[in-house]
Formats: C-alpha cells, structure tokens, sequence
C-alpha cells in the first residue's frame, strides 16, 4: 500500500466505478508473476510451454478482434480540437468521459483489480517517470513486470506527493456470479473500444482491448503520447526510436538511435549482428527513446522500458539470432503456432513447417491449411536483461549521448539507401517527410500510396503533428549545432524491377552504419547532392556481398522524377498542416524544390 493520498484516493474512486471483486496492489515480486500465470493457466487462457525447450515461456491466444493497436479507437481528447491536430482523432474530453465512466460502471465486476505502479526508466532515476496502471487484466500485470519496473519498490519512490500518470484499463468484460471467462476477454466489437488520452491531465483511459499497446499503457500511450506533451513543454523529446551502441574497430563507442514505424525494423537493427569484422553492436533499447539535454550541451538518450514487445514473425537465426535466444527462457509469446510437443512455430522463422500445430486462432494446422500459423503481428515480451547484446550501461540513468539518430520507412523507390542531412533543420525536414507504402495489411483502397509517417510517430502523437515539428526545430536551437546528432535517412527497402529487395538488409545494415561512424569521424566520402550529401557508391563496404558496384549506384542516387513528384506530395501533406507547419519546413521544401530543378 502506499501513503500517496492522491493515489489512495484515485484508486477508492476507480474501485467504486468498476465495482470488482476485490483489489490487489501489484508487489512485482517473481511468486506473484507465478501466481498471475497460474490463474491463467487454471482459467485456460494459457499454455506452459516444453520446459526442457522453452524453459518459463508461455503461449496466449488473443481474439481475433484484438491483434494489434487500435488507430481508428485510439483518442487525444485535449481541451480544444485544434490542438490534437490533424493526424489525430479527437472527442470533447468532457463527452468522452461521460461515454466511459457508463463503460467502466461496474465493468470489473466477477474480477480483481490489479493496481500497478510502475516506473519508465530506472526507479528513482531524475529522467524516470511513474505511472500507476489500474487494469482487470492478469495479463497486462505480467506483461507490465517485464516491459517496465513495477512494484513496491515504485510506490517508495513515488512516496507521498510523488507526482504519478493515471493509468485506467479495462479488458470490458465483466464476469457474471459463476461465470468464467470463454477464451480471451475483451469487447468484440472494435468499434467499442476506446484508447483514449487526456494529455492537460496527463491522463489515460483504455476500455475493451486486451492487446499490446491498447492494454499496456506505459508503452505507446504514457510513454509516446502523454510523455510527448510533457516532453513540448519541458524540452524535451520522447520517441519512437530504438537506441544502440556501436564499438568500431579501433575500440571507438557511438550511440545512435532510429525512428522507423511499427514494423519496420528497429527491433532487428537494435541487436544486429555485423557482418563487417571488427565492429560491435549492443543494444539499449528497441522502440522508446526519451533524450533530454545533459550538463555538455549534448543529448542523452534513456530506454524508458525493461522488456522488449517484437515482432515474432521474421524472426530467425538469420534473421535476428539475438533475438531468438532472448526468447528462449522467461519470456511470453502472444498469437504465435503452438506445435505438437508444447514449443512454437511461425512463419519466417527458419525452421520447417511441422506437419500439424495449432494455429493462433486455436484451430488444428497443417501447411496445405492455406492460413498462416501465426498473425502477422504475434510478438513476444521478454525481458531487455536477457539480451545476448545488451550494453552494460543500457540501465544508466544517467542515459547515453547519442552522435546519430537515423530515420526511414518502407519505401521501394526514390529513397535512397542513405541520405545525410546537411544540418539540423535539413534533417528534421526529412524527419517530417517520412514515410511507408500502404500495404494490403492496411487500408486496401490506398495500397501502394506513401503514408507520411513523422519520424515514425504519426500513431503515438498526443499533439498537433505541426507543433511537434516546431519542437524538433526548436530543440535545435537550445545547443550549439555541432553538439547535435546528426540526421541520416535510411531506406533498407529498396526494391528493382522484379520486386525483389535491392539490399541485404538486417545484418548488413551494419556497413551503411560504418559509413555513418566514419562521416562522423570524418573518414568517408559523400558528394553534396539536391536532396543531401549521398555516400560515393564505392564508399560502403560491400565486401563479401553478392551486390554489384551498379547496383550500389542505382541504391544511391537522385531519382530527379521521382523527387519532383514526391515534392508535390509533401507539399499536399504539409497543407494539413495549416498555419502551424513550421516555416523552417516550408522553406527547406522551396529550397529542395530549386535544388532539384537546378539539376
Ligand atoms: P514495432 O515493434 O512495431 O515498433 O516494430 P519494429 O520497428 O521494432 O519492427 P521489427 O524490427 O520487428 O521489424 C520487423 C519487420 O521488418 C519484419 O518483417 C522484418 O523482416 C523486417 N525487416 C527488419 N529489418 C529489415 C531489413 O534490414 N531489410 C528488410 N528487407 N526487412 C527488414
Ligand atoms: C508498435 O506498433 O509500434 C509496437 C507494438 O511497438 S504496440 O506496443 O502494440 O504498439
Ligand atoms: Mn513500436
């Protein structure tokens, strides 16, 4: 229990809303994880897998209404509807309440409520910041003990006027006297679920959904779109960026971070394993980065989480070797094939087909069943500690200063494999024009069409996407320029004629990033270009690779067409923007424009 007033009081009220069968305060202690894994085991929720081959690792099946994060249901209910800006969805804050607080009437009923007090970063870290996520799910319990530091050990550091994040979620399933639950609990109906964000209260109200960032509320919600408010006000940043730690040949350690969307590789590029002798990657983070101003004028990077929520599918001895034998021991898989003697199997993941498994919908399997094994967006949780790679000061709270941030999506044309920013402004440009192709696992009638995506955040926005825009250009200012990271747009998706990818990807990406380290040290070559200074196509290391000198060049050059046309689609782009783009953009848009006709 805890002498914070404020949260004794919160809870007394939630309680008397959700009406549960009792109340339980997270200790974070391992017997408590057994016991929440034991309740889903008895209440057939769960799956022990083999223990001799994944020894503390459990299987769940999701709904098939509750795979992934829910966009259309996700809200920034900020007081006035200009300030969530165009990229969000918005509802008045006092309407929405008035919907939810019917929802959450008695929602917990037949249940217990979990209360869960965790830290982002290190407890008691000055960058760390606690949340209390109040949830009726022992899933989200388990999944909060390895992606952020929960327990008693955070309500001491919370004390009794620590300030704390309100974190409410209810899977909206009440149980009737006697009734269990049948299957995975959560509201059906997506069009009843609600992601909602209250960021002047610093506020998060999550009903209906059971499932990754819908559910556990220190990842997308807090530590991506409420922290972003805090981050504007406090000058700060707060990203979708993994962060990594690279040792050169000569013993030379750089920090880097990446913003690529969901699914779009930092999980992978976070622990590689280069495949360029000499050189070492380890890893800090895969997903969140908060960068805060250290003494020097520099910016220090934290991984506010303590677990790692990827993507299972891909993922391979090839592939992600690291990631493979993380997850081997103590770790939950969500939504993945669960094979004939109790291990998991999905597509991608290099090993053969068994001839029958139980598919994540729970269905009987076999190859020739013409449905994949696994959903696309099955992931496991495993805990940042049993990284093969993890860097020793990965827990710091000091954080680690960062030299490079690199940005990229998925794009088969015109982007080319690296691009360096010619300065700060330049560089947040290109951060603002990011962008993936719409696949068919997304809106169908716009496959194929960029969605602009700024620096991998269109989804995690808890304010106008122009006012973010105008803190990455104002961050610029608060430090001399060559303190500053500096910007590199990469594009591991290249793709040719065939539709095949032009480059290696995954471990290899580590020559492109040679190439970064040594233009940091000034070591490589580059030729200024319209869009940027682009490597000389002899100056990444392909030796050993099956790529030809031409192929290099077709990776690395301006696609003048291209360019043009893209420019009329930013320009569409940054008309949403309205009188909040930032004019720096506006005006590196005119100049890439003159640029580029002057070729
Ligand atoms: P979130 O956890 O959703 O934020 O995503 P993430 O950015 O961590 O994505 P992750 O690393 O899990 O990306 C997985 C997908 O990207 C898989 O489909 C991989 O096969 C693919 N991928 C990752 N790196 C590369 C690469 O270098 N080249 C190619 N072609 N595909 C890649
Ligand atoms: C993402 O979608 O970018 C994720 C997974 O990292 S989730 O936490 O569900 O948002
Ligand atoms: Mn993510």
């Amino acid at each position: 229990m805890t002498k914070n007033l404020e949260l004794t009081k919160w809870v007394d009220e939630v309680a008397a809303l959700c009406k549960p069968d009792s109340v339980h305060w997270a200790t974070g202690t391992e017997e408590e994880y057994q016991d929440m894994l034991n309740i889903m085991l008895d209440a057939g929720l769960a799956t022990k897998l083999d223990e001799k081959k994944k020894p503390g690792c459990y299987l769940f099946r999701s709904h098939p209404s509750d795979v992934a994060r829910a966009e259309m249901r996700t809200f920034i209910a900020s007081r006035k509807e200009e300030d969530a800006g165009p990229t969000n969805n918005w509802i008045d804050p006092v309407e929405l309440k008035a919907t939810m607080t019917k929802l959450y009437d008695g929602c917990m009923s037949g249940r217990v409520m979990y209360v869960i007090p965790f830290s982002m970063g290190p407890i008691g870290s000055p960058i760390a910041k606690i949340g209390v996520e109040i949830s009726d799910s022992p899933y989200v319990m388990i999944n909060m003990r390895i992606m952020t530091r929960i327990g008693t050990a955070v309500l001491e550091a919370l004390g009794e006027n620590g300030e704390f994040v309100r974190c409410l979620h209810s899977v909206g399933k009440p149980l009737a006297a006697g009734e269990k639950d049948d299957g995975w609990p959560c509201v059906p109906n997506v069009a009843e679920k609600y992601i909602s964000h209250f960021p002047e209260e610093r506020m998060i109200w999550s009903f209906g959904s059971g499932y990754g960032g819908n559910a556990l509320l220190g990842k997308k919600c807090f530590a991506l779109r409420i922290a972003g408010v805090q981050a504007r006000d406090e000058g700060w940043l707060a990203e979708h960026m993994l962060i990594m730690k690279l040792t050169s040949p000569e013993g030379k350690s750089y920090y880097i971070t990446g913003a690529f969307p969901s699914a779009c590789g930092k999980t992978n590029l976070a622990m590689l394993e280069p495949t360029i002798p000499g050189w070492k990657v380890e890893t800090i983070g895969d997903d969140i980065a908060w960068m805060k101003f250290g003494e020097d004028g520099r910016l220090y990077a934290i991984n506010p989480e303590a677990g790692f929520f990827g993507v299972i599918p891909g993922t391979s001895m090839q592939s992600n070797p690291n990631a493979v034998k993380q997850t081997l021991s103590n770790s939950i898989y969500t939504n993945a094939g669960l094979t004939d003697d109790n291990d998991v199997w999905w597509e991608g993941s290099g090993l053969p087909a068994p001839d029958h498994l139980i598919d994540w919908k729970g269905n009987d399997w076999t190859p020739e069943s013409g449905e994949p094994a696994a959903h696309a967006n099955a992931r496991f949780t495993t805990p940042a500690a049993q990284c093969p790679v993890i860097a020793p000061e990965w827990e710091d709270p000091a954080g680690v200063p960062i030299s490079a941030i690199l940005i990229g999506g998925r794009r088969q044309a015109t982007i080319p494999l690296v691009n360096e920013s010619t300065d700060w402004n330049h560089g947040i440009f290109l951060g603002s024009i990011m962008g993936s192709e719409i696949t068919t696992a997304d809106i169908t009638d716009k496959v194929g069409q960029v969605r602009r995506d700024p620096f991998a955040m269109l989804p995690f926005m808890g304010y106008h996407m122009g006012d973010y825009l105008q803190h990455w250009i104002n961050i610029g200012k608060k430090t001399d320029a060559d303190k500053l990271p500096k910007i590199y747009f990469v594009n591991w998706f290249r793709k040719d004629e065939e539709g095949k990818f032009m480059w290696p990807g995954f471990g290899d990406n580590s020559r492109v990033i040679k190439w970064i380290i040594e233009r940091l040290s000034g070591d490589a070559k580059a030729e200024t270009t319209a869009i940027g200074n682009l490597p000389l196509p002899d100056a990444i290391d392909i030796s050993g690779l099956d790529i030809t000198l031409a192929d290099m060049e077709k990776l690395l050059t301006v696609d003048k067409e291209a360019w043009l046309a893209e420019i009329e689609s930013i320009r569409e782009n940054y008309l949403s923007y309205g009188n909040r783009l930032p004019a720096e953009l506006a005006a590196e848009l005119d100049k890439l424009q003159a640029r580029l006709n002057e070729m």
